[in-house]
């Protein structure tokens, strides 16, 4: 016998086979349980594809009338881009379903659950809710934010620097930091960084020491002033994000933005200051619009002492090296503060071993 504990790990294990591919869809997997024997599992495996629920009645070997359904989202209650999996488990007379969480999906949230309650389906919700909540953490800021969820991933040394006085910064920390890196870029909808990042380091920002599909590009980019063969607009989808004020007059900016758009980078013009700082709020807006539910920002340190600033950052991923840099930059030099009361606090933070390196992983409170 399992228990329901252990039925809805399994639900969250098989969720997980969809990262990368159902984005901005939750990742949902479920169990259909008889006698005490798992009778059929599935999950949600591609954005527009079959919901979890359909592939484990589908994978079923037995009729699943009487059978309890384990679930980590709540059931969908309305037609989205497939029929609502309220419905099925309804026509299908399921004894009882066990549901990690609410989705927070307005479509839903809480009408799932009380159609199955009228149709005389036992339901109990809450089962793994912190488990069932961390996997979906993009998927929740999405639905109910509008704005995708802002991850910031920063290299630096024991000293705390991300570069040396010279802008220097490739690469502080280990190979085993790399492998975890693009293990990361795997996970998340887009990567973000400044055009200083761009010129300086010219990262490729894909995925190829891990398995799993490279990420959406995404370049802050006011004043159009990346080189136009950066690496970053070689290959895959890229979106430069550029001040509509800052280029106007200037022929240079013009040029670039024609040759960018012809090899195919996409080009949006967002408001700045008068300086051409997009601001943070219109560049997740316009991410979110483009239904990119989760963003990492690689930096440099501009870009990541103004998402801090913006109050939008929501996770960290703080690299550690054993190095020390001396004179340097460090990752959050655009922070400010007169007092120690305004310092910005991270939670709950969790620490793991990258080879010599340590990653520290917490959550901007
Ligand atoms: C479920 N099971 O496996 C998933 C659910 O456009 P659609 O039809 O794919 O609907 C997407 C919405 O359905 C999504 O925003 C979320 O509310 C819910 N996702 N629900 O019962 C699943 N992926
Ligand atoms: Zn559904």
């Amino acid at each position: 016998m399992y228990t329901k504990e252990e039925l809805m790990l399994r639900c969250i294990r098989l969720a997980e086979s969809g990262r990368g591919s159902v984005s901005p869809n939750p990742m949902v997997g479920c169990v259909i349980v008889r006698n005490g024997a798992i009778v059929g599992e599935g999950f949600h495996g591609k954005f527009g594809e079959a919901h979890a629920e359909v592939n484990a009645i589908n994978s079923s070997t037995q009729d699943v009338a009487g059978s309890d359904v384990y679930v980590n989202l709540e059931p969908c209650s309305f037609f989205g881009k497939t029929p609502p999996c309220v419905d099925l488990l309804i026509r299908k007379r399921v004894r009882k379903v066990y549901v990690g969480m609410f989705d927070p999906n307005p479509l839903v949230n809480g009408k799932g659950i009380r159609k199955l309650t009228e149709a005389g389906i036992e339901v109990e919700v809450g089962v793994l809710e912190e488990e069932a909540r961390k996997l979906n953490e993009a998927f929740q800021k999405f639905m109910t934010k509008k704005l995708p969820f802002v991850v910031l991933k920063v290299a630096q040394s024991l000293d705390g620097k991300i570069a040396l006085w010279n802008g220097k910064s490739k690469y502080i920390t280990s190979h085993e930091s790399l492998v975890k890196v693009h293990e990361l870029r795997s996970r998340y909808d887009a990567v973000l960084v400044g055009a200083g990042t761009v010129r300086e380091d010219d990262p490729e920002l894909t995925v190829r020491y891990a398995e799993g599909r490279s990420p959406v590009r995404i370049v802050l980019d006011g004043a159009l002033s990346s080189p136009v063969d950066s690496k970053v607009f070689r290959k895959g989808r890229t979106i430069i994000f550029y001040s509509s004020v800052s280029t106007k007059n200037s022929k240079e900016a013009q040029k670039r933005l024609r040759t960018l758009q012809e090899q195919g980078v996409e080009m949006y013009p967002l408001r700045s200051d008068s300086k051409g700082k997009l601001s943070i709020q219109s560049v997740l807006k316009r991410t979110a619009e483009l239904g990119i539910a989760s963003v990492m920002v690689e930096g440099g340190g501009d870009v990541f002492s103004q998402f801090i600033r913006s109050g939008m950052a929501d996770k960290l991923h703080l690299f550690v090296a054993p190095k020390i840099l001396g004179r340097g930059k460090s990752f959050a030099d655009g922070i400010d503060l007169r007092n120690l009361s305004e310092s910005v606090e991270v939670d709950g933070i969790v620490i793991e071993q990258c080879g010599v390196d340590q990653l520290f992983t917490g959550y901007f409170k």
